[in-house]
């Protein structure tokens, strides 16, 4: 799953893999993976059975060190995960963030005016560099309290931590020269001084103030923020973009009933899956569907592949706007299920209906590149060809 032609283009595999078995052993890393909604959905789910302690990538910290001190939400289990879920999870809420919703919205319609601006009836641009990676990059940075410098480190250090969940490969070997400048980078970010006092950083602390978390918790759950927060709404959006700009059809309707806009980027979640896999670890030796899985074991949970399950999903290859894509496991499922997926909607639903009102189509201008990362599903460059409503 993890070689560059599966990367650029991982369905044929995600197929082969769903048909091969609810459980199929891949030799040449030693793990088992798991590509059926039914068997993925029912494993994220049972953390008991299927914990994440022993983290969520292909290595076993119950027999490796970790690359950097474990997420504390991420990569950990009950009872120690419970009180930095508890901590982030109102102050990512959608109640929480009704005060931001204005704000991104007239930030939306500004980059939207910017790169229509001084163009004819139309513009070509990269929607990935211009739209996917500009929005993001300009609304959550400063939601969580960041200062202005640094903010092109946090990309890459995204890149690199969802590339080091899978195999030691040459992706992570790419990534490898500037991760201890980028990780210092972030770790600094992450202390009280450094943050503004009104972000979602500062929230974070003020939990810490009420000894709901210890001080020492406080930081690495702002990290999460900044490694989980950034790369992957890029690549939503991202992915959002292509399947608008691949079904002109889809873009209409989005046009004709803007309200969509939620349901189109949860359906494009579903449709891209922009995080492929996660891994989980057997517990104890346990049989799935007559397979032992044996206890220790790593099992790659695909994602993506039980978006695309036609045992679950009628025409999972389409991208629908009138099908109901909820139970989707792009934001994973249970109870680590993304804590951020509220903030992606809004940033999706802010920037969709800016271009929702400004361009009546959107279409590919060129060949899009995909970008390979070993648990991302990404576009590198995707040129479009905008037309003003
Ligand atoms: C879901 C996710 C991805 C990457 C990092 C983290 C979480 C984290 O908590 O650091």
């Amino acid at each position: 799953p993890f070689s560059h032609e599966v990367l650029e283009d991982p369905l044929p595999f995600q197929a082969a893999l769903r048909d091969a078995g609810p459980v199929v052993h891949l030799d040449r890393y030693g793990i088992y993976a798991m590509g059926r909604y039914e068997h993925v959905h029912a494993a994220l789910t049972n953390w008991q059975g299927f914990p994440s302690g022993a983290g969520v990538g292909m290595s076993n910290w119950r027999h490796e060190e970790p690359w950097r001190p474990p997420s504390l939400l991420l990569e950990t289990d009950p009872p120690h995960h419970d009180a930095p879920r508890a901590v982030l999870e109102p102050i990512l809420s959608p109640r929480a963030l009704r005060l931001l919703r204005e704000r991104w919205f007239a930030d939306a319609e500004d980059l939207v005016d910017t790169v229509l601006t001084g163009a004819g009836d139309t513009v070509e641009l990269d929607a990935m560099a211009e739209l996917a990676e500009t929005f993001p990059l300009r609304v959550f940075p400063d939601a969580v309290g960041l200062g202005r410098d640094g903010r092109e480190n946090l990309l890459p250090y995204g890149n690199h931590l969802f590339n080091a969940f899978g195999p030691d490969n040459d992706l992570v070997a790419q990534g490898a020269g500037r991760i201890g400048e980028l990780s210092a980078w972030v770790n600094a970010q992450c202390a009280r001084e450094t943050l503004s006092p009104d972000g979602f950083g500062a929230r974070i602390w003020e939990a810490a103030d009420r000894a709901d978390i210890t001080p020492e918790q406080a930081p690495l759950i702002v990290r999460s923020l900044l490694s989980a927060g950034v790369d992957t709404t890029v690549h939503g959006l991202g992915a959002c973009l292509h399947a608008m700009a691949t079904h002109p059809e889809q873009w209409q309707r989005l046009r004709d009933d803007p309200g969509l806009a939620r349901i189109a980027f949860d359906e494009a979640v579903r449709w891209e899956s922009p995080v492929q896999t996660f891994f989980r670890v057997a517990e104890d030796d346990i049989v799935v569907g007559g397979t032992l899985v044996p206890r220790d074991d790593k099992i790659l949970m695909f994602l993506g592949s039980a978006n695309r399950d036609p045992r679950r999903w009628e025409h999972p290859d389409s991208f629908d706007l009138s099908r109901d894509p909820s139970g989707h496991v792009g934001f994973g499922m249970g109870l680590h299920q993304c804590v951020g997926q509220h903030v992606a909607r809004l940033e999706a639903e802010a920037l969709l209906t800016a271009l929702a009102r400004r361009v009546g189509r959107i279409e590919l201008a060129g060949t899009p590149r995909r970008h390979h990362n070993n648990t991302m599903r990404a576009w590198g460059a995707l040129p479009v060809r905008l037309t003003r409503a």
